[in-house]
């Protein structure tokens, strides 16, 4: 299987309870992804709405991007073999109460939408927001 990078961002509501710590030593340890790219930003309104553009006709699109720019967020770039499926495997469903146990979100997400992390769902996406956050970088493996 190939290595890959994919965007995991920590959003508001794990940094604001103070998990942060403790999902980057989950990804680290138990999960294996190496952390090419971090950094802590709180997003403005227009880059989350561009970020989560594909969702801009459903329902929650106002709701979402008002938790996004709530508080700093902290995206980062992971490689590791198979990253993408792996990643969101690790991190657990959008909903927790369907998320399986030992997973990110089963351990620290609290709804649907204050769900701790976003981790790109493709090799698409992970193109897409990798250079979102970090404009000097892509999903190319170097
Ligand atoms: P995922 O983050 O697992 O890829 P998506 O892409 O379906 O899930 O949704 C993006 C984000 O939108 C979720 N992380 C969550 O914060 C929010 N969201 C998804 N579904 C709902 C919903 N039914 N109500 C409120 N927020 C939602």
């Amino acid at each position: 299987m190939a290595v890959e990078r994919t965007l995991l961002i920590i959003k508001p509501d794990a940094t604001a309870a103070g998990n942060a710590g403790n999902i980057l030593a989950m990804l680290e340890g138990q999960g294996g992804f190496t952390v090419k790219a971090l950094r802590m930003e709180h997003l403005t309104e227009k880059s989350a709405q561009k970020f989560y553009e594909v969702h801009r006709e459903r329902p929650f699109y106002g709701e979402l991007v008002e938790f996004m720019t709530s508080g700093p967020c902290i995206p980062m770039v992971l490689e590791k073999e198979d990253a993408i499926a792996s990643l969101r495997t690790f991190i657990g469903a959008t909903n927790p109460a369907e998320a399986a146990e030992g997973t990110v979100r089963k351990l620290y997400a609290s709804n649907i939408q204050n769900n701790a992390v976003h981790a790109s769902d493709s090799p698409e996406s992970a193109a897409k927001e990798i250079p979102h956050f970090f404009p000097s970088m892509t999903a190319e493996v170097v």
